[in-house]
């Protein structure tokens, strides 16, 4: 990633003239940290216009008409193919550049005044630098093009945990994904108009149409630019984006703000800000509960958010598939909702066997991204269906077949592809899921992807061990370093990329609502559905069947069973963990379960190495945890 302070062969035109005006900020009343209203908002609207010089300036409304006046514009621009209207009606394909297909971990930055507030697991930079390059980049950066004011609400307008947003972009993809992503338009403005707090979000493609000579250039299907920053000011509550038009790094209400942004506002106001999935279980007799689970990518998140469980008495519905927030409520409950209003879901991999819930989401008014076209105008990708088309045009736009699979292992869709669904189409969305009082937690997951060493489930004692499960949370990177230790990742609390601030003191804020809570907070368990015997092979069948795991874990909280004590916390006792009709052996269960004390002092040492960075940052319940671990492994 080139810096853009060395951008003398900077290619785009425009910045050398204008460079001198500075990076705007929206007027705050005094002590407010996050501006309010509409005049604060039509004021830096204009101050961002003035400085990124686009064409025309429309403030959305979130409307159908709207919305397909869009998706025109984007097919004649060559962004969307539209679908074959009979097998995928009012559907979408897009092709992104093929070097702006995920998010950009490294040019994402968080510019706190104070480096050791962004502590040692982001990428930190001085505010005062940041907005200076950023005014550089910006300048005149939406010649040529369209700036939208896109106002928009994470939860259900107006609802007790909601909060309001306002991105500006020059990308309509980024629009009409908004308006799929959040409750976009009239209704958040009007929360604005009342007087509401609002986050400012500014993002630009980074390629404007016309230079500083007035010279001008052709656009492209997916305009980019190689420099990217990703950047948020935790203590001003701002997000600035530029160069990317690709999911988390261009849809600013997702990442950047309800986990970014938004765990900074909740490690001030008392609540949590979390990169988890939302379900309710209902089961036959009536009895309701809620679950919460933390995974790293690549972790069967959403078939988790999608489960159809293989035990009968117990009925899944979805709230969420990838963010919560969570707040304390007066009856010393936690309380969920999900922000968004929809699944920015990973393609591969989804499909009849792992997710047949999240195939039938996708049969209409989807924007489908760098997955692959078929002949007859849909879609594929790797996993939809056991076997691939005869033919298929891939993402980057050129013929596949099986064959030229076979000989270059280049896959039909992007690993990242992605698909862009309103989760009011999932047929199992909960009745509740837009009901802005959210929903009381019982139970919180904290998982990884482990070949070795992690049990299938462990409970935690108390929540202070619960948060030392979170804080440790590992996976395994890729199939070939599955089984080694040293090529695991941490990702605490699944947060790692997403944490606006010293993850040493999130852990610390963790300690700190659960201490609030009390004797009403959810019970914390550590699952892993990943473990793998000595043949190599999955010991656990997963997918539906991992409802039996959930199943034992409400019979805990609810004192059915008792479970036995192991060194790491909790485990199933024998006959407790719900088995009948399912085809595994003993051995298997056993294996699936054992606790290896040696191992697990080499995993200890690991996670004390982890904890080294943080110094005296660290809170002491996690030492002591550690220490207690350690302890029980003898
Ligand atoms: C996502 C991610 O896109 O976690 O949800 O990267
Ligand atoms: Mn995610």
């Amino acid at each position: 990633m080139r810096s853009a302070l060395d951008l003398q062969d900077r290619t785009t035109p425009g910045a050398e003239a204008s460079h001198q005006k500075p990076l705007p900020t929206p007027h705050r009343k005094p002590g407010h940290t996050l501006p309010r209203g509409l005049g604060a908002a039509r004021d830096f609207v204009a101050e961002v216009a003035d400085l990124t010089e686009p064409d025309a300036v429309v403030w959305c409304d979130g409307s159908e008409v709207e919305r397909d006046r869009l998706n025109e514009e984007l097919c004649a621009a060559g962004t969307f193919v539209r679908l074959d209207p009979q097998l995928r009606p009012s559907s979408f394909l897009a092709r992104s550049d093929p070097k702006d297909v995920a998010r950009v971990e490294a040019a994402t930055f968080i510019c706190a005044e104070d480096e050791a507030d962004a502590g040692p697991t982001n990428n930190w930079r001085d505010p005062a630098q940041m907005r200076a390059e950023l005014a550089h980049v910006f300048a005149g950066s939406m010649r040529g093009r369209t700036m939208y004011v896109v106002p928009f609400s994470m939860g259900p307008v107006g609802g007790p945990t909601a909060k309001v947003g306002i991105e500006i972009t020059d990308s309509p993809y980024v629009v009409v994904s908004m308006r799929i992503m959040t409750r976009m338009g009239e209704a958040a403005l009007a929360q604005v108009e009342a007087g509401d707090e609002w986050v400012p979000a500014v993002h630009s493609v980074g390629m404007p149409l016309v230079g500083d000579d007035g010279s001008e250039r052709a656009d492209v299907p997916w305009p980019c630019n190689e420099t990217k920053y990703i950047s948020h000011f935790p203590q001003d509550r701002e997000i600035w984006s530029y160069g990317s038009g690709y999911g988390g790094n261009a849809l600013l209400g997702k990442k950047c703000y309800a986990l970014r942004i938004a765990s900074a506002l909740a490690r001030d106001e008392g609540w949590l800000a979390e990169h988890m999935l939302l379900i309710r279980l209902t089961h036959a007799d009536g009895r309701r509960f809620h679950v919460a689970a933390a995974f790293p990518s690549a972790c069967g998140k959403t078939n988790l958010a999608m489960l159809r469980s293989a035990l009968p008495e117990w009925t899944v519905t979805t709230l969420g598939d990838d963010i919560v927030w969570l707040r304390p409520g007066e009856d010393g409950r936690l309380w969920a909702i999900n922000p968004e209003a929809g699944f920015f879901g990973v393609a591969p991999g989804t499909g009849v066997r792992t997710n047949p819930t999240a195939v039938e989401t996708l049969t209409h008014d989807v924007i489908f991204t760098n997955v692959a076209r078929t002949d007859d105008g849909d879609v594929w990708w790797e996993g939809l269906t056991p076997e691939p088309p005869d033919h298929l045009v891939d993402w980057l736009g050129e013929d596949w077949t099986p064959q030229v699979a076979a000989e270059t292992g280049r896959p039909a869709a992007h690993p990242n592809s992605r698909f862009t669904v309103s989760a009011a189409q999932c047929p199992i969305i909960d009745p509740d899921w837009d009901d802005g009082a959210g929903v009381p937690l019982d139970l919180i997951l904290f998982g990884g992807r482990r070949a070795t060493n992690v049990p299938l489930v462990t409970a935690a004692r108390d929540w202070e061990h619960g948060v030392f499960f979170g804080a440790s949370i590992s996976s395994e990177r890729t199939a070939a370093a599955e089984g080694t230790i040293g090529d695991m990742r941490r990702d605490p609390f699944a947060m790692l990329p997403f944490c606006g601030y010293n993850m040493a003191d999130y852990f610390g804020h963790w300690l700190a609502v659960g201490a609030q809570l009390g004797a009403r907070a959810p019970q914390i368990a550590a699952v892993n559905w990943f473990r793998k015997g000595a043949d190599g092979s999955f010991l656990w069948p997963g997918f539906a069947e991992n409802a039996r795991v959930l199943d034992w874990l409400l019979r805990l909280v609810e004192g059915e069973v008792t479970g036995k004590q192991t060194p790491l916390g909790l485990a199933p006792a024998d006959g407790e963990l719900h088995l009948h009709g399912l085809d595994l052996s003993a051995e298997d269960l056993a294996e699936l379960e054992r606790v290896d004390p040696a191992a697990w002092h080499a995993e200890a040492d690991s996670i004390e190495e982890y904890f080294v960075q943080f110094g005296d940052r660290l809170p002491e319940a996690l030492r002591d945890q550690l220490a207690a671990l350690r302890e029980r492994l003898g």
